[in-house]
């Protein structure tokens, strides 16, 4: 299913990183190698179809689905460094610095989220559209959005990063307090970038304030969903057709859904996420079919 949207996304993606003489080789090579890794590319997909499901041409959504994708692929970039996870395998082949080396990988990640507002900026039309993009994916990706819940969650893990005025980032002792510290890490580490791919389609079709919050609420629940089936997958998920370690986060003692709720629990919890989230989009009646159909692989998914 969306082979043909991917496969747009693809060719978009391998447009978008042109070789120009100004962008060293080896830079050049090692942005290219992440991005064309081959991921699911579910952001880009949630940004084609909300624009779709809001009425919207998919194709003007385009610039803002590669973006998405370029961000996403950076965050993993960093998030696979030393000095973050510290792994060494990514969608099933080495990680950037592993392939390359440590500086070339920052300078990668670091090239990959200035090129998406490029892109932003100069490709979504008209231009107030553009402006509304950027604000609403640099919110996302920033220090209330996904990088302030990366800084939360290694907070989380190492006692030495804590904030000294604060307990919020500890691990908190009672299982409802632990549960709501691990939603408030994800909600914002993988949530909020989920949610953007969605508003940001929904912006793109000029759809009107109350369609936006609504395909924000969609997105709020199955990128919590997600987060449910991404620890779900670490906990009980084959290392192979992963294309990454498992049982890490178990192993390393993290806070993870199946750890604190169970896997029963954990996989209720997601189901009623997605009940929900498909819920809220049944005023789009038809249109909204493919997305609907999306929430509900995120559940399926083994990889
Ligand atoms: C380094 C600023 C900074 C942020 C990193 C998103 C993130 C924050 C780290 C990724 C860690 C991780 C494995 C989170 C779990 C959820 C997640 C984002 C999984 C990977 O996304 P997929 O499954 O990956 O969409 P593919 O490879 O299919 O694109």
């Amino acid at each position: 299913m969306w082979d043909e949207l991917r496969t747009r996304v693809e060719q978009a993606l391998d447009d978008y990183l042109v070789t120009d003489s100004a962008c060293p080789d080896r830079l050049n090579s090692s942005l290219r190698y992440s991005v064309q890794a081959g991921g699911k590319r579910l952001r880009p997909l949630l940004v084609l179809l909300s624009c779709e499901a809001c009425g919207g041409e998919i194709e003007a959504a385009v610039p803002a689905a590669v973006a998405i994708e370029l961000i996403h692929t950076y965050s993993l970039i960093h998030d696979d460094l030393p000095a973050m996870d510290n792994d060494d395998l990514r969608r099933g082949r080495p990680t950037n610095h592993r392939q390359f080396d440590e500086a070339t990988a920052i300078l990668a990640g670091d090239g990959l989220l200035t090129l998406a507002f490029e892109i932003l900026a100069r490709d979504v039309h008209p231009p107030e559209v553009a402006v509304s993009c950027v604000l609403d994916l640099s919110a996302a990706a920033g220090i209330t959005g996904m990088v302030g819940g990366q800084m939360a969650d290694l907070q989380g893990e190492r006692p030495e990063l804590r904030d000294s005025n604060s307990d919020e980032s500890g691990q908190k002792s009672d299982q409802s307090a632990a549960v709501d510290q691990l939603e408030s890490i994800h909600r914002r580490k993988t949530g909020r970038l989920l949610r953007s791919a969605l508003t940001m389609g929904a912006r793109i079709a000029r759809a009107e304030a109350d369609t936006v919050d609504l395909m924000d609420h969609f997105g709020k629940c199955v990128g919590l969903a997600f987060q449910i089936a991404d620890d779900l997958l670490d906990f009980t998920g084959d290392a192979a057709r992963m294309g990454k370690a498992v049982r890490k986060d178990a192993e390393s003692g993290k806070l993870t859904y199946p750890g604190l709720l169970g896997v029963e629990e954990s996989r209720r919890r997601a189901e009623h996420l997605i009940e929900e989230a498909r819920c809220s989009i049944a005023p789009l009646g038809d249109r909204g079919q493919q997305l609907d159909a999306l929430a509900r692989f995120v559940l399926e998914r083994d990889h």
